[in-house]
């Protein structure tokens, strides 16, 4: 008789579906989305439809490897667990002993969300004295533009967006992204509300929504300031609300007055002034205007200032005084559970150098005093994912760079490791998940026994520990008592009830300690459009790093309901939904360059070049081209991902990553 066992999705997704799990003969059958769990609803992405396919899959790594030919070449033989280990920890021990515990550095980043398993790691290297990770690839810009101006005001309840007669899925491709959200925008939509997207080209959101504006890259903040300088000019501000909540709001009209007008931010942004107008107008009448903030406007030199102009939106016009109204950037519940227990910061004698995860080609290629002589990859794939594809390639090719790589794949980082370490899928593992995308947190046991020797993060660096002989008693600790420690310590998040309810393995919604839109955490309590601490005082117009390169198109990496990151690319039914790795261009800048659809094509820039199959398409505007997905090297046209265009540069707050501050130029091969 098939067994159901409930599960939780591990992916670096808002929603942490509830899932079910149908389990016979010790094998995965079936994955169904929990009817019961309240964000899941019974439904989930097309991606984790068939999990059990992933977890089944051929190309699952079932054994330790040892490399035997060169780098990259993707020649390994298998060998023991021990062998392995002894291997790893000789050589650290050798590295150790010559250039010090700086020359080994961690590499991991989102491949599991599950608060033991995603931080495995941490109490390991930070024993051990390793360089120091600093984990931005994602959203941070998009934190530091709200912190400037909200400072630690908890995000509100999406569910608001119920209650909002006017929505706008502002950078966000909800439905690929957060296809939850998207059903419930859709049903506020079916009663009644407005619902808009505004994007960089016509992703699949733009086309279940009512009305779609398209801008250039990196250009919101321009559209915001000229949506301020309408809604001031035409007496639409909410000067009640301002004066009780908003600090510095006077300066920031005396400068949008004069440098802001809808003419000269249209010239920024690409859209006409009356478009520009009506939504100014539109978003300052309405009753309750509801903005779901994405990734997409963050990933740009001037990033953060593009979250941190938008974030003045709702406070000019009052907004979050209404049910519904206000913005929402994900919500934050780090004082749930007490992570430093996994994490255990305590175990460092020293603080180590910090190395950026988006500069890690420089940091293979450049760093010296100590060089880095060993990476330990985990749950990541930085030769895909990491900005500078070709410095990082260089650096992971160093014959002297020991790289230990644990993988459910062989990834195009694995092709290049010295020893591969089979991973397990979270159905193998036990652990406890939070999300970004609501307040919700479940607790999960493993669905079924490891496929193959998997082993899970924890588990192996409770081996490393030993080979490396460190006599901590946390790591003898199994992943089930981590968890309980966690849950044993009270917080305000959570009630006895809610903590007895984890430990049930049942999906619970956390309560914020402050109760959000009630109280500004700011030094002055007010929402601060004057941060006088910022090096930017008042926001402004900042451009991007692309628009200086010189390149006349400027590319967007973008996201595709069929994958995740550079996940997934192991199930051939969903890649083949992408097709291939394709270049979207207008039809006008192809006649430009006398391109036709179909062909292959290479997109240049300082960074690198890139093959694609070009795919004219009405989807793009001009001047803009689009890729989707993050591919595996073996799928592709040529031998170079979309991050060989992409660069090491930092976003302008939080030290984000500029994966899609990119321009280049397009011809054919
Ligand atoms: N199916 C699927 N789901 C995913 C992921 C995935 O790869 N695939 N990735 C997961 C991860 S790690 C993350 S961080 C989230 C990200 O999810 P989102 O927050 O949705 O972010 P993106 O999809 O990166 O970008 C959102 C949209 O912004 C657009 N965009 C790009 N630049 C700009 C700009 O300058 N202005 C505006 N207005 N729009 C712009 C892009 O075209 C895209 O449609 O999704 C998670 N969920
Ligand atoms: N061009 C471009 N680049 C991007 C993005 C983009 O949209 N375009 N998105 C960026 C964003 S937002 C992010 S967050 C990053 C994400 O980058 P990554 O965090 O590297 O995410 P994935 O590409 O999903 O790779 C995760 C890997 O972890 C493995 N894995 C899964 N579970 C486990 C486990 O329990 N243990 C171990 N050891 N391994 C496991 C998976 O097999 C997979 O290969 O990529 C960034 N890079
Ligand atoms: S990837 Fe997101 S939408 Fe899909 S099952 Fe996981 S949590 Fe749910
Ligand atoms: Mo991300």
């Amino acid at each position: 008789m098939p067994a159901i066992v409930p599960s939780v999705c591990p992916h670096d997704c808002p929603d942490a579906c509830g899932l079910l799990v149908t389990v016979e003969n010790g094998r995965v059958i079936a994955v169904n989305g929990d009817p019961d769990h309240p964000v899941t609803r019974g439904y989930l992405c097309t991606k984790m439809r068939h999990y059990e396919q992933t977890v089944h899959s051929p190309r699952r790594l079932t054994t330790p490897l040892l490399r035997t030919g060169n780098k990259g070449s993707g020649e390994f033989e298998p060998i023991s667990w021990e062998r392995a280990i002894e291997l790893i920890c000789t050589n650290w021990q050798a590295i150790i002993a010559t250039h010090g515990a700086e020359a080994i550095l961690p590499y991991s980043y989102g491949g599991t969300m599950g608060l033991v398993q995603r931080n495995a790691g941490h109490a390991f290297f930070n024993k051990l004295g390793a360089s120091r990770l600093d984990r931005t690839i994602c959203s941070p810009a998009k934190e530091a533009g709200w912190k400037s101006i909200m400072g630690g005001t908890p995000a509100m309840d999406p569910a608001e967006v119920e209650q909002s007669d006017l929505i706008i899925l502002w950078g966000v491709n909800a439905a690929a992204t957060s296809i939850h959200a998207m059903g419930d925008a859709q049903d506020a939509r079916r009663r009644g509300a407005r619902l808009w997207a505004i994007d960089t080209y016509q992703t699949p959101t733009c086309e279940a929504v009512d009305e779609a504006f398209l801008i250039r890259p990196g250009s919101d903040g321009a559209l915001a300031l000229a949506m301020l300088h309408v809604i001031n000019r035409e007496g639409l501000l909410d000067r009640e609300y301002i004066s009780v909540n908003v600090l510095g709001f006077d300066g920031l009209t005396e400068q949008i007055l004069q440098d802001c007008t809808p003419g000269q931010m249209s010239e920024v942004c690409g859209l006409p002034v009356g478009v520009i107008e009506r939504m100014a107008r539109e978003y300052a009448r309405a009753t309750a205007p509801f903005i779901r903030l994405g990734c997409g406007l963050t990933r740009y030199g001037n990033g953060a200032m593009n979250v941190r102009t938008i974030c003045c939106l709702p406070a000019a016009v009052g907004a979050w005084a209404k049910p519904g109204g206000g913005i929402f950037i994900g919500t934050s519940t780090g004082g749930a559970f007490p992570l430093h227990k996994v994490t255990r910061e305590d175990f460092m004698t020293t603080v180590p150098r910090l190395v950026s995860m988006n500069q890690l080609g420089a940091a293979l290629t450049e760093l010296d005093t100590p060089p880095v002589m060993s990476l330990y990859v985990y749950h990541s794939n930085p030769a895909a994912i990491a900005p500078d594809q070709n410095a990082v390639i260089r650096g992971l090719e160093r014959k002297e760079l020991f790289t230990v790589v644990h993988e459910r794949f062989m990834t195009d980082t694995a092709r290049y490791a010295d020893i591969v370490l089979p991973a397990t899928t979270s159905l193998e593992h036990p652990d406890l998940y939070r999300c970004y995308g609501s307040y919700h947190a479940q607790r999960c046991g493993a669905a079924i026994s490891p496929v193959g020797e998997a082993k899970s993060n924890r588990d192996v660096f409770c081996l490393l520990a030993a080979g490396m002989e460190m006599d901590e008693p946390f790591f003898d600790l199994s992943t089930d008592e981590l968890i309980e420690m966690m849950l044993a310590e009270e917080s305000p998040w959570r009630s006895t009830a809610v903590t007895e309810q984890l430990r049930q393995g049942k999906p619970v919604v956390l309560t914020p300690s402050t109760e959000p839109k009630k109280q500004w955490l700011t030094p002055s309590g007010k929402i601060e459009v004057l941060n006088i601490r910022a090096d930017e005082p008042l926001p402004r117009l900042l451009p991007t790093h692309a628009e200086l390169d010189g390149y006349p198109l400027r590319l967007q990496p973008a996201t595709t309901p069929f994958a995740l990151n550079s996940s997934f690319y192991e199930r051939d039914n969903l890649r083949s939904k992408q097709n291939c790795m394709e270049l979207l261009m207008n039809c006008v800048d192809a006649e430009a360059r006398g391109l036709i659809d179909g062909e292959t094509v290479e997109a240049c820039n300082d960074q690198g070049t890139v093959r694609f199959v070009l795919r004219i398409s009405g989807r793009v505007p001009a001047g803009t081209v689009v890729t989707e997905g993050v591919w595996w090297r073996e799928f592709i046209p040529g031998d170079r991902g979309v991050n060989a265009l992409t660069s090491q540069r930092l976003t302008d707050g939080g030290r984000g990553s500029t994966l899609y501050d990119v321009a280049v130029e397009v011809k054919r091969v």
